[in-house]
Order: structure tokens, then sequence, then C-alpha cells
């Protein structure tokens, strides 16, 4: 069992010699290729190992391999403190990315209870995401009328800041597959914008900035930072692809508002995840290929890889002097940020800190001085100080190394770091699956050279492989240093069996004492990856929608009507509850038909359904609402469009009869 001080560490019957060597504090530095190939599935199997016991000692719900369960009343920790009674209201929100599902999610915490699917890179037959024309207008069509891409893989949301803080207007969410920025906007929880980055693939880290750089005036998000995680040649139409060592990355800014792509900038190495400073001046990423390797092997060949950051108002400077290029059929402007044009540190666009290995995971801390960078292939957590960053900049230091100022002995994985505002971080620890607290000052005055400080403060199991930590409002300058969560990779044996598909899991840790608890198991569909944790407040929505702000409301039942022109049928439609302002309407097969439904009911929460058998139309209208559809009238006969959402004692009845005759 691992023990809090993690150093009694029993070496399980699973693991090798090669593992146990590696899982020995005092001499585990780097990990070797094949050490860390192997021990990826160690990891696992240290996790089934210390589960099976807390099992047995009563503090975990397991299923055996026959599939029976077990239940066994929990341990010493109370719980009543986090409950949300049935009537009450959680005290935070939890904006969560969803993974392979392309859209984003809202849960509530502490209760964990799901309270909203965000439609985005995928199709939604509930809201009607991707089948009405507005939802088709934000996701882009392509000539033939079908949707630019129906895949999409959200990793990271984040939220508008002003004043360091989250302002409730907007969150952010990257598609990794399709190399797309999404704005959802916070009032009606949608999202209302998509970009595509031209030059990208593999959009990973995004950040909002917290501030200009330059203007004091504006101390809210008007930018917003892409990092770009796979190589290719530039332009990628052919050219160069055997060629790996011509291929770049490069660095995207998003305006917040007209979210237009403003610049790109090139780099040596990869992007990963993204961190911005407080004072807007500075832009981190961290690099795991600066090998520029096309393989894991070659992408793990050396002990340092680096976290860069980018002088955001140098590059915006370089852009406006024209000093950039234009990368194929790309109008957006290009500055270079490589090494090699920028060797005079006090014009350099950008800092190339070495880092150890293959880092992953790069986090501002609230006191808005570091960068905390987590090691992944080292068992470290690399702390870069901003202002020695800037004194780089200036040319008063020797090196980008200078710029660090520590460098503790965490644990096995680092990936992701946390803080309590209270000078704590919590760094997740993917192959030990913990989590490790760890003090900065502290790391600071080891790094300085006192033997005597262990930065490590306490640790703490999680089940099991965790990715992302995050605390409450602990990305901004409000955080309240209440709890954290990690998001687990894998959850064997956590919950029920549901076949070989397992849910992952949030799982909730209080971090307001000395000593980590363990609160709840959260269940999430796969793959949460990573979320903010939002204090109600900061949240405003508007429950009901404005009747004005759709330009075609049909704003009276009066108005309902099929209008033709040649070919093209209009028909416009109302809902209230129990019917719909037509009680039939003829078309004819072969017809184009466009239907505009306004939701006439006013009532919060009475929303109504649209759906046509046969037509593949599906979707909802809420009070004072409008969404339009287009399709094809290709099949004749009678099709009863129906009310998809139980609205009304009459709601099975709530029809009406659409006669499509024969051509
Ligand atoms: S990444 S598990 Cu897609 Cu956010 Cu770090
Ligand atoms: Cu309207 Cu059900
Ligand atoms: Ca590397």
């Amino acid at each position: 069992m691992i023990s809090n001080d993690g150093k009694d560490r029993e070496i399980t019957e699973t693991q090798d010699t090669e593992i146990t060597e590696v899982r020995d504090t005092s001499r585990r530095k780097f990990l070797s290729t094949a050490a860390f190939v192997s021990l990826a599935g160690t990891g696992l199997a240290m996790g089934l190992t210390s589960c099976k016991k807390e099992a047995e000692s009563g503090a975990a719900v397991s299923a055996g391999k026959s599939g029976e369960v077990s239940t066994k009343v929990a341990s010493a920790v109370t719980y009543g403190e986090f409950e949300v009674p049935p009537g009450q209201l959680d005290e935070y929100y939890m904006f969560n990315s969803g993974g392979h599902s392309g859209e984003a999610r809202v849960y509530g915490l502490p209760s964990g209870r799901l309270i909203k699917r965000i439609p985005i890179f995928n199709r939604d037959c509930e809201s009607g995401w991707g089948i009405t024309n507005e939802s088709r207008a934000i996701i882009g069509t392509n000539p033939d009328g079908s949707l630019k891409s129906t895949t999409g893989d959200t990793h990271h949301v984040h939220g508008s800041y002003t004043d360091g803080t989250y302002d409730g207007k907007y969150l952010w969410t990257n598609d990794k597959i399709n190399s797309r920025l999404a704005r959802i906007r916070m009032d009606y929880l949608v999202c209302d914008k998509i970009t595509d980055l031209p030059n990208v693939q593999g959009f990973h880290g995004i950040f909002p900035d917290k501030r200009d750089p330059v203007d004091p005036k504006i101390n809210h998000t008007t930018r917003i930072f892409c990092g770009m995680e796979f190589h290719t040649p530039q332009p990628n139409d052919g050219r160069n692809e055997n060629d790996p060592k011509k291929y770049y990355c490069v660095l995207t800014c998003v305006d917040a508002e007209s979210m237009n792509v403003r610049w790109q900038c090139k780099i040596d190495g990869n992007l990963d995840l993204i961190a911005t400073s407080y004072d807007g001046t500075l832009v981190g990423s961290n690099q795991y290929n600066t090998e520029n390797g096309v393989t894991y092997e070659q992408m793990m060949a050396s002990e340092m890889d680096a976290c860069v950051l980018f002088n955001v108002a140098r590059i915006e400077a370089a852009v406006s002097a024209g000093k950039y290029f234009t990368i194929g059929e790309s109008k957006v402007p290009v500055v270079d940020g490589t090494k090699d044009a920028n060797k005079n540190p006090k014009t350099s666009l950008t800092c190339y800190v070495p880092v150890p290995k293959n880092p992953h995971g790069v986090n501002a801390s609230p006191d808005e001085k570091y960068f905390i960078c987590s090691g992944k292939l080292s068992p470290t957590a690399t702390v870069i100080d901003l202002a020695l960053v800037h004194k780089w900049f200036n040319g008063e230091l020797k090196g980008p190394r200078d710029t660090v100022v520590a460098e503790p002995e965490i644990g096995l994985g680092p990936l992701h770091t946390a803080f309590d505002g209270r000078g704590n971080a919590y760094t997740t620890l993917f192959l030990d699956s913990q989590i490790v607290k760890w003090n900065v000052d502290k790391a600071i005055a080891q790094f300085k050279g006192d033997k005597q400080v262990d930065p490590v403060l306490d640790r703490i199991d999680v089940h099991y492989q965790p990715g992302h930590g995050f605390t409450s409002m602990g990305e901004t300058k409000e955080l309240d240093g209440k709890f954290f969560i990690s998001d687990n990779k894998f959850t064997k044996d956590r919950f029920l069996p549901v076949g070989p598909r397992h849910p992952d899991q949030d799982q909730m840790i209080d971090i307001s004492g000395d000593k980590m608890r363990l609160i709840a198991d959260h269940s999430v569909d796969p793959e949460p990856h990573d979320a903010i944790i939002v204090k109600r407040d900061k949240v405003r929505t508007r429950q009901v929608n404005d009747l004005n702000e759709h330009p075609l409301a049909v704003k009276d039942a009066k108005d309902c009507r099929v209008e033709r022109k040649g070919k093209k049928v209009t028909v416009h439609l109302t809902s209230q509850a129990p019917a719909f302002g037509l009680r039939e309407f003829t078309i004819k097969q072969g017809d184009e038909v466009t239907v505009i439904l306004t939701n006439l009911d006013k009532v919060e929460d009475l929303t109504h359904g649209f759906a046509i058998p046969k037509y593949d139309i599906n979707f909802v209208v809420n009070p004072q609402q409008t969404k339009s559809v287009t399709f094809k009238a290709d099949k004749a006969g009678v099709y009863w469009v129906y009310c998809t959402n139980f609205c009304h004692a009459l709601h099975l009845e709530m029809r009406s009869r659409m006669i499509v005759e024969k051509a």
C-alpha cells in the first residue's frame, strides 16, 4: 500500500524488477523508454491492488470477477457537509469537456449531478444541433449542404475573465480532431461560434488571456491562445511529407469577440497545454516533442524538453510592423518564434525554458508569480518564475533555465497542477495514481539548497490514473481552496459493471484541511479530460428566450401559413401547448421545405419538440425561441409531425398532419 508520506512503498506482486527500481524514490529519476512503457501497465495493476485492499478494509464497493457486487459501508470520513439534499441547489457549476462526444457538459458541485449537455462538434437530436438551420450555420456546411463535420474531440473548457476572475460571459473549448475553437455564450449555455484554425493539426491546449498585456484599461479577456500538438508540413498540401525536419507547429491567437484568427507564431518543437499570466503579458506551453520526433521513441529521446513562453506584446508589435509571412492560402499573419530567428533575448518573441522530460500540463499559480510545468516522464514539477522570464526578455539572465526557481520530486507521472490559494500545489500523478500536495515556497527553498525541507505535505490515492486535476475557482484570483477534482482515466471496479466500456470518474477531494480527504466518486461519461469549477453566482443564465432575437420569429399564431415560391415552400408555424399553430399543412413531393417554428409559450420550462417521422428531423424549441429546419419533401404520404417533449396533459395529442402530395 502506498503510504501518505510516499516513502514506504510496498511492491506489488505484479511488478517486475525493472519497475521496482523505478518506483524506488531514492533512485528513480528519468524513466527510460522501456521502463515507461511497461510502467504504464503496472500503474493499472497498482491501482487494482490498492483498491482490493480498500474493499477488504471496508471503504469501497467492488465487483468481483464473476460480476457479483459487494457493498460495504464507507469508513470514518463524514460526507454530510458535501451533501446536497433534495430541493437544495449546488454551490458550484462544473463545466467539463466531453472528449470524444464533441460536446461540453455542465455538472452541479458538490453533488456531481449532470445538469446539462452542450452539443458543439456533434449532432444532437434533442436540441436539434446539426439539424436546425441555425446550428448548421454555426457548425458550417460544405457546398453540397452536408455538415462540415460531426466528429469532435473536446479536451479543455475555459471561461472569460474580468479582473482575474470569471465574468460569466463566455466559455471556450477545443476540437482536437478538426482544429476548431468553439465559443459558448453563458447566458443560454449554447455554442454560438466555431472558428477553424488554419495550418493546425492536433489543436489541444487553449487558454483565454486574463487581461491586455499593454493597455491597462482592458482588464478582461480579448484573446484565446490555441496550442498545436502535431507538427506538419506547412502548408500541408502534399509537399515535404517525407521530410519531418520541415514540419512545424504554430501558436494561434483568436479574437475573443469576433472569433477571427488574429495571428500565428511559428515555433520549434510542439505545443501541448496552454497557460496565460494574470497580467496578460505571457503565454506558456509545455513541449514534449522538442525532438520533432515522428515516433514515440523519438519523442522521448531527450532528457530535457521545454516550456516555451510567448511575449504577447512583442508578437503583436511584430505583426503590426508587418514582420510576418503567410502559409499557403491562409491570410493569417505568421511571425517567426523559432530559436534561430530569436537569438537576442532583448528582441526575442519566445523564451524556451528547458524542462525535463516530455512535460505535460502547465498551470498559472493564483499569486500570479509562476507557471508550473509537470515532468510526466520525470518525477518532477518545474516552477518557472514569470518575473525572471521578463528579466530574461530584458537580457538580464544568462539563459532561459535561470528562470526556474524550483523542481521538486513529487512522484511518478505528474500531469496537471491546481492550487488552493494558501501556497500549496496539487499535482496529479498518473502513474502513482495519486494526488500529491506540495508547498511551492518550500520547493523553492529546497531548490536554493535547503536540504532539510521537504515540500511534499500529503498524498492521497485516487482510483485510478488521474489526468487533469482542478480546484474550486482554482484558475482565478478568487480561488477558495475548498475542493479538488481528480479526473481519473480508469475506474475498473469503482462502479457497477456496465460492460467493457467503463465510465470515467471525477473524484472529489476535500482540500480545506491539512490532510486531503476523498469525499465522493462521481461517474462521468468518457472522457471528461478537464473542467473548471465556477461559483454559482458567476453564472447568470436567462431562463426564457427573447422572442425578438430571431429575425424570422412567428410572433402570433394567426401568422401561421404556408408560403410558396416555385418549389420553395416556407411553413410559418407556432407551438403553444397543446397545439401547433397549424393542425395540418400540405406540400408537394419534390418541394424544398423550410419550417420556421416559434414557441409562443412564455412559461419557464415549457419546451416543445418538433419531429417529422421518416424525415430525420428532431429538435426542441424553448419558450419564446424560434428555430428553423430545411428539408426536401422526397416522400409522398401522411407524416404526423409531433411534439417530442412532454409539455401538457395533451402532449401526445400535440401533432400536426403533414401531407405530402404525390408528384
Ligand atoms: S490533456 S491529462 Cu488533453 Cu488536457 Cu492532460
Ligand atoms: Cu408540446 Cu409535448
Ligand atoms: Ca521529448
